[in-house]
């Protein structure tokens, strides 16, 4: 597979920060839906802007809802590359709406091809950062083995670990084995985008995020890793027919499959993350005059290109 066009990347950007900038209006305001429907509005239209033969692989939802950016859905000017795409215009449409941290805008984009279609079902998520032995974790190792291997390998005290858990009580049994073990907890209350992508940031002790959330989310995590050598592995949890069926009408056939970055994410790929709200790791939009500031990850796989950037962009 050929690389991404790398002037394609700040397009791409343009997307996300627009989008957040949509969804910004409606922080605090207490209206999750116009808030989605903001940031969802910008992102198209931005996607809509680009030369590129696109589609929607990750999106708001199935054609027959009838959402705009559903899956499947062609975007772009129908004139360039192929181009696969994973969306959520605002990841945290509730936090958006309460004023809390961590909602961002986010995308990812492979070559035609190049991504795992994810039902919105759960996902089971492990995940480190770089620079360690390859397939040191792995979902079937207990919580124990994977901290012990995950402390040796980074010649240190389990004590000395941090976790990153989102804290719900499907998680208790996790959170118990961390706490039994002493390894120290950043809860998150939402958005495990950032939350997988905090193993990756220099300014976060975060060394591994454990858990269960959304299958989607776990797609555009892995994007993010594979830009910048983390390591991940995710199996999707369906607990009745329906999601069963969900599955396997995308494709899907062995239902227990574990997905490391390879299988969700092939050859080159892009990912754009832009903060709504103020987080640990992105600021939020911010207003000023005419124009606004956004603060956002950017990657390129093929250009080893992995930076926060700070943009000043007209309204
Ligand atoms: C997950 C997680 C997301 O919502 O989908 C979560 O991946 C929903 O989990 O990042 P619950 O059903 O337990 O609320 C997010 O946190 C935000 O979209």
């Amino acid at each position: 597979m050929n690389n991404i066009n790398p002037n394609l990347l700040n397009k791409f950007l343009r997307v996300t920060e627009r989008a957040a900038y949509g969804a910004s209006h409606y922080r605090g305001k207490n209206d999750k839906i116009s808030a989605d429907q903001a940031a969802v509005d910008e992102m198209r239209s931005e996607l809509n802007k680009i030369n590129m033969l696109g589609r929607v692989v990750i999106g708001e939802g199935e054609m027959d809802e009838a959402p705009m950016l559903y899956i499947g859905e062609n975007i772009g000017t129908k004139k360039g590359e192929k181009l696969d795409i994973a969306v959520d215009p605002l990841e945290g449409t509730n936090f958006t709406a309460k004023n809390l941290p961590n909602a961002i805008s986010v995308l990812a984009v492979t070559n035609k091809g190049g991504l795992l279609s994810a039902p919105d079902t759960y996902m089971e998520k492990i995940a480190v950062g770089s620079g360690l032995p390859k397939n040191i974790i792995d979902l079937d190792n207990s919580v124990e083995q994977n901290i012990k291997l995950l402390a040796q390998a980074k010649n240190t005290q389990v004590e000395n670990i941090t976790a990153c858990v989102l804290r719900r009580s499907r998680h208790d049994k996790i959170i118990n084995d961390l706490t039994n073990l002493n390894v120290k907890i950043n809860f998150i209350e939402d958005g495990d985008v950032l939350g997988v992508i905090s193993v990756l940031d220099s300014k976060s002790d975060i060394d591994i995020y454990l858990g269960i959330g959304g299958g989607p989310e776990g797609v555009l995590a892995a994007a993010a890793l594979d830009c910048h050598g983390g390591q991940m592995q995710t199996r999707l949890v369906l607990s009745n027919k329906e999601e069963i069926n969900r599955a396997k009408k995308i494709g899907i056939t062995d239902l227990k499959k574990k997905y490391n970055i390879n299988d969700m994410i092939k050859g080159d790929v892009i990912f754009c993350a832009t903060g709504v709200t103020d987080g640990d790791m992105l600021k939020g939009i911010t207003y000023k005059g005419d124009s606004f500031e956004a603060t956002s990850y950017i990657m390129h796989k093929s250009q080893k290109l992995s930076k926060k950037v700070t943009n000043i962009i007209k309204k």
